[in-house]
């Protein structure tokens, strides 16, 4: 029960940075909630009538009432309980469109570049992708300096959009980081971002959500392990 009556519920995969975004914006309002863990190789009927179109987690489910896409669930924890705990997007029309570009920029044009930097089919294709990449880290540090004005996150004093939504990327971040043996937010070429990154995973609310990298690692193990074999059988076949 989120209090006053509300009730939310928490449809989620415990790897999924999607669904740690909504559960970052839940606590940093203050909100209490039911999760509840899906298998998403046996979808129960309950998240397929929540989310008919794309079938996917995280679904909020709101007195009864689902909210798919986690910007979309981010954004509406926001607007729903405006009166409970700290605002995550500001006040200022401008600021507050500053901050869904800059979300949005890192689900589009991050996001993109940096699955090619690690799954190009080719080498000149991966090497396409980590100049994308580095290209695209280096405009998301001018949007940190630009929304932040000196201060520690996106959102200035405090956490805010921005910081949930690229927030909850850093467990797969730094799980990667330590199977590539690269740093996504290297210092030497993005300092404000990987300073910000050490002071994020530091917050108690980071520390309460984001997964444990070991055990990512060893999904994403699995996962591979499990890729090689699919493609093994259908060769053989
Ligand atoms: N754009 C969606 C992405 C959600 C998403 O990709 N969820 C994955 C888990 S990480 C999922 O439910 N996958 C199940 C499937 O694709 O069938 C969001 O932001 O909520």
């Amino acid at each position: 029960m989120a209090g006053g009556g509300d009730e939310l519920k928490l449809l989620g995969m415990w790897a999924s940075p999607y669904v740690q975004r909504v559960e970052l914006a839940l606590r940093l309002k203050g909100l209490d909630y039911d999760y509840v863990e899906e298998d998403l190789g046996n979808k129960s009927e309950f998240l397929l009538a929540s989310n008919p179109v794309h079938k996917k987690v995280p679904v909020l489910i709101h007195n009864g009432k689902p909210v798919c896409e986690s910007s979309v669930i981010v954004q509406y924890i926001d607007e729903a309980f405006a009166g409970t705990g700290p605002n995550l997007l500001p006040a200022d029309s401008h600021e507050r469109a500053a901050a869904r570009f800059w979300a949005a920029f890192n689900d589009d044009t991050l996001k993109k570049a940096s699955e090619q930097a690690l799954r190009g089919k080719t080498e000149e294709e991966k090497a396409e992708g980590k100049k994308k990449a580095a290209e695209a880290l280096e405009k998301l540090e001018g949007g940190l300096r630009d929304c932040s004005k000196g201060k520690p996150f996106f959102g200035g004093d405090t956490v805010g959009y921005v910081d949930v939504m690229l927030g909850a990327t850093l467990g797969w971040v730094r799980a990667t980081d330590q199977m590539q043996g690269r740093k996504m937010f290297d210092p030497a070429t993005t300092p404000l971002l990987a300073a910000w990154a050490e002071r994020f995973v530091e917050l108690d609310v980071a520390k309460a959500v984001l997964p444990d990298v070991e055990k990512l690692i060893e999904l994403a193990k699995m996962r591979h392990a499990q890729a090689a074999a699919a493609a093994a059988a259908a060769q053989a076949s």
